[in-house]
């Protein structure tokens, strides 16, 4: 027997769009959920019945891809492809685009892969080091800094480019277009198209932002088109020149084009917050932060250079990552929808095509799953523990064939940064920072600073 979906009071006409924050708006429907124990709820926002699940057991039905597939149209994602088109990320499951690209990119995020690009990740991890080297005693950026990693590192292991981030005080110009662009395509996400249309000076502003990134992306491709650079077998030696197994073909010109802005931006932006969070969730917790020296200290001793082994042999570090993932999941939010008709939980029914919006803070929280949720307790994943664990209450990297497909990559990525930071730098936070966290489709903490100090007893 059918029971309706509960909606938090609403405004008739106007849904529960006025009530939508402009800022952090996932942050609200987390909060939303402790009204709602049943584990889902229906809001009407901009004219769009969407569905909010955060019950493990309701999750794992939207998670079942022969009932659900990715949900592009009525999300912020079908904004976000005004810059990134057909491109991984925003494909229509139905997009030939999609499969051709996933199948010729599979490769480059094997594991094998990654040791290849760790010699490359380790150059711009120093680069970081290095920065703060010079920064001793004094408060830095750190998400900042995290970004400079994590952009300069995907340009250079994915195409050959240099950013140099670490040798400017701006942040590169890339950055805010894209900052912008992200706000802009969620705001369209939660406003009626008219509206949209009123606001002549922002779409301006938009479309600068959109051409800007835009002609950054050309000019990589040319330089590679150019230079010596061709037979590379990095992502952009793979986009350019590797022909399709299934159709034989090889990418299109413009599709090229989308899918090196989407690696450029889903490439960088996730891991950063993921470091980011790991660091404050590190001062936050000098129990967790006294077993990740103590492991640095142990496998790389002194000034140890870490190699790839190295880093795969880490154990502290990686459950701290996946315990920040948890708390702090940097993509709070991705939507579902039902290819037919159907019913969840064997009560509520979701119309085909309805919006089902998984909330990683509701789900990663749930009681049913989770013991002392609030806690950062690396232990829970532990074998013995994670054994144990429901199988659908973590989804920070997504699901099914569209789950991310740089996993491995962030994590080698960010096991090395955080171990190499770890061996260098104790932190203090002068400022008592208080968790300040800012949305832009991905989430991250603001203005979060700390003094950097090098750890001279040890070397
Ligand atoms: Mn990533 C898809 C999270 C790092 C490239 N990524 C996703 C999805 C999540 C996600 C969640 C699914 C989104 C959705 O269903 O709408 N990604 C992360 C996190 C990190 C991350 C939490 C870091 C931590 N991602 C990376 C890195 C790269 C990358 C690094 C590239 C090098 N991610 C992608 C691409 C997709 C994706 C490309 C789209 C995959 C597809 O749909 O085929």
């Amino acid at each position: 027997d059918l029971r309706p979906i509960r909606s938090p009071r609403g405004i008739p006409l106007l849904g529960h769009t006025p009530q939508i924050p402009d800022t952090n708006p996932v942050e609200y429907f987390n909060e939303l959920s402790k009204q709602f124990p049943e584990g889902l709820y229906g809001m009407d926002i901009a004219g769009i019945e969407q569905v909010f699940v955060y019950d493990p057991d309701l999750v794992a039905e939207v998670c079942d891809e022969t009932r659900f597939f990715k949900q592009i149209d009525k999300t912020p994602l079908s904004h976000v492809r005004d810059y990134t088109g057909a491109g991984l990320f925003t494909a229509h499951q139905h997009e030939e685009e999609w499969a051709m690209a996933h199948r010729i990119l599979l490769p480059a995020f094997s594991q094998r892969a990654m040791k290849a690009y760790f010699g490359q990740m380790l150059e711009i991890a120093q680069n970081l080091v290095g920065k703060w080297e010079h920064r001793e005693g004094q408060p830095v950026q750190i998400t900042d800094d995290y970004t400079r990693l994590t952009l300069d590192t995907i340009a250079l292991s994915g195409f050959g480019y240099r950013f140099q981030s670490f040798g400017k005080e701006e942040l590169h110009p890339f950055l805010n277009a894209l900052l912008e662009s992200l706000i802009e395509s969620m705001r369209r996400s939660q406003e009626l198209p008219m509206m949209t249309r009123l606001r002549k000076a922002d779409d301006k502003k938009y479309r600068a932002n959109i051409q800007q990134m835009q002609d950054l992306v050309e000019s990589v491709i040319k330089e590679r088109r150019e230079g010596k650079g061709t037979g590379e077998e990095d992502l952009l030696g793979l986009m350019l020149e590797a022909t399709d197994p299934e159709t034989g073909r090889l990418l299109a010109d413009d599709n090229v084009r989308d899918q090196v802005v989407t690696f450029l931006i889903a490439g960088h932006e996730t891991t950063s917050g993921l470091l980011s969070f790991a660091t404050y969730s590190l001062m936050r917790n000098p129990h967790v932060l006294a077993q990740a020296y103590a492991e640095v200290d142990r496998l790389l001793p002194g000034d140890t250079v870490p190699d790839y082994d190295t880093i795969m042999q880490l154990d502290v570090i990686p459950r701290i990552l996946e315990e920040t993932l948890r708390l702090w999941a940097p993509i709070p939010m991705i939507a579902k929808a039902p290819i037919d008709d159907t019913v969840i939980g064997g009560r509520y029914e979701l119309k085909k095509g309805t919006r089902a919006n998984l909330l990683m803070g509701a789900l990663h929280s749930h009681p049913k799953a989770w013991e002392r949720p609030e806690e950062f307790d690396i232990d829970r994943w532990l074998p013995e523990n994670r054994a144990e664990q429901h199988p659908h209450a973590y989804k920070p990297f997504g699901n099914g064939v569209r789950a991310c497909i740089g996993r491995q990559f962030a994590l080698t990525e960010a096991r090395l940064a955080l171990a190499l930071v770890l061996q260098k730098f104790r932190f203090a936070d002068t400022d008592d920072y208080k968790m300040d966290v800012r949305e832009a489709l991905t989430r991250k903490p603001g203005d979060f600073q700390l003094v950097v100090r090098r750890r001279q007893e040890h070397q």
